[in-house]
C-alpha cells in the first residue's frame, strides 16, 4: 500500500466535478479578469480553462492553483482538450481575434464566427445541459451566432450585453450626484457599444425619477446635458483601451456577477443579450439587451420596460443594425 493508501481509507469515490463548474474560454485578458474574479467572489470552486496557447494556458492555470489556498480551495484547471470542460453549469466564451488595422467589422464578426464554430459545438457536445455566456465581440451578434451553433434554447444563450454598459452608466450618475452606484438606478438595452440605449426615463434614486424634475433630461432639450454621461458611457470602452490597451477588470467583475446570479438560481435582473423577437415591436431574429431575470435555466423572464417613443426608435435602429450584419455571415 502507499503512503496515500495507508493515510486515507475511501469510504466512497469523490465526485469529479462540482456541480458549481464554470469553464472559461480564452485566457487573454478578459477570460483572466472573469475567472479572478468568479474565484475570488466564490461564485465556483471548480474552474476550467481553455484555449489554444497551450503555455499560456499552463502558466495561468498554475498560476491560479498557487493561490487556491486563498480561493476557499477551488479547483482549477486548464486544457486545449474541451473533455475537461464535462458537466460545466455554464460555459463563458471570451475567446475572439482582435480587429486588425483596416479590417470591418463584418471582417471581425466572421473570423470571430469561424472560431466559434470551432468551440461552441464542442462545448455542447460535453457539457449538453450548459448555460452559454458570451462575451466576445460584437458580444450580440456572437450570441445570436453561439445560439444558432449550439442547438440550446433560446434562454440558455446569453451574451453579457449592456449589463456592463448599466455599470458604467450608474458609475458617471454616481460621480455626478454624488450617491453610490448602487443606488443610482439606470439601464442601457440595446446593443453593446455604439448604439446603446439608455432609458433615461426610468433613470431614479430611491424610486424619485430624474424626469420627474426635468421632463429634457437626458435629451437634446435637456440645458444640464446629462446625456453627456451616456456619451462617455459609449467612449468609455475606447478610451481605457486608448490608455491601457485593453479592458479587463470592469468585464470581469460584471460576468462574475452574472454567473452568480444564474449558479445560485437568484432571479436577479440584469440587462443582458437575449433572442428580443416580438418584444418592443422587434421582428428581426436578434440578441439584444433588455432587462432579464438570470436563474439556472438561464434567462426566465423580461422585464417589460416602459419605453418612450424616442427610446424604441433607438432600440428598432439598433435591431436594424445587428439584422443586416447577421445577414452577411456564412455559417
Ligand atoms: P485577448 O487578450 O487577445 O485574448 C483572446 C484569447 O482568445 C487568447 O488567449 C487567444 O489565444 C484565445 N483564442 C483565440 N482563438 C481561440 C480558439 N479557437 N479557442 C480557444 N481560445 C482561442 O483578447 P481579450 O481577452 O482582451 O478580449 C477577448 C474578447 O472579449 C474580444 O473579442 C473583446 O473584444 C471582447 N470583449 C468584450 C467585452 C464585452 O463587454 N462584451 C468587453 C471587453 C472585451
Amino acid at each position: 500500500a502507499t503512503l496515500k493508501d495507508q493515510l486515507l481509507t475511501t469510504v466512497t469515490e469523490s465526485v469529479p466535478n462540482g456541480r458549481n463548474k464554470i469553464t472559461v474560454v480564452g485566457v487573454g485578458q478578459v477570460g483572466m479578469a472573469c475567472a479572478f474574479s468568479i474565484l475570488t467572489n466564490h461564485v465556483s470552486s471548480d474552474v476550467v480553462l481553455i484555449d489554444v496557447m497551450v503555455d499560456k494556458l499552463k502558466g495561468e492555470m498554475l498560476d491560479l492553483q498557487h493561490g487556491s489556498a486563498f480561493m476557499k480551495n477551488a479547483k482549477v484547471n486548464a486544457s486545449t482538450d474541451y473533455a475537461a470542460t464535462e458537466n460545466s453549469s455554464l460555459c463563458i466564451v471570451t475567446a475572439g481575434a482582435r480587429q486588425r488595422e483596416g479590417e470591418t467589422r463584418l471582417d471581425l464578426v466572421q473570423r470571430n464566427t469561424d472560431i466559434f464554430k470551432g468551440i461552441i459545438p464542442q462545448l455542447v457536445k460535453y457539457s449538453p445541459n450548459t448555460i452559454l455566456l458570451i462575451v466576445s465581440n460584437p458580444v450580440d451578434i456572437l450570441t445570436y451566432v453561439a445560439w444558432k451553433l449550439s442547438g440550446l434554447p433560446k434562454n440558455k444563450v446569453i451574451g453579457s450585453g449592456t449589463n456592463l454598459d448599466s455599470a458604467r452608466f450608474r458609475f458617471l450618475l454616481s460621480q455626478r450626484l454624488n450617491v453610490a452606484p448602487t443606488s443610482c438606478h439606470g439601464w442601457i438595452i440595446g446593443e453593446h457599444g455604439d448604439t446603446s440605449v439608455p432609458v433615461w426615463s426610468g433613470v431614479n434614486v430611491a424610486g424619485v425619477r430624474l424626469r420627474d424634475f426635468d421632463e429634457h433630461v437626458g435629451t437634446d432639450k435637456d440645458k444640464e446635458h446629462w446625456n453627456e454621461l451616456h456619451k462617455q458611457v459609449v467612449e468609455s470602452a475606447y478610451e481605457v483601451i486608448k490608455l491601457k490597451g485593453y479592458t479587463s477588470w470592469a468585464i470581469g467583475l460584471s460576468v462574475s456577477h452574472l454567473a452568480s446570479a444564474i449558479l445560485r438560481n437568484s432571479n436577479q435582473v440584469h440587462a443582458v443579450s437575449t433572442m428580443v423577437t416580438g418584444y418592443h415591436g422587434i421582428k428581426e431574429e436578434v440578441f439584444l439587451s433588455l432587462p432579464c431575470t438570470l436563474g439556472e435555466d438561464g434567462v426566465t423572464h423580461i422585464v417589460r420596460q416602459k419605453l418612450t417613443d424616442d427610446e424604441l426608435a433607438l432600440l428598432h435602429k439598433s435591431a436594424a443594425m445587428m439584422h443586416e450584419v447577421q445577414q452577411g455571415l456564412k455559417f
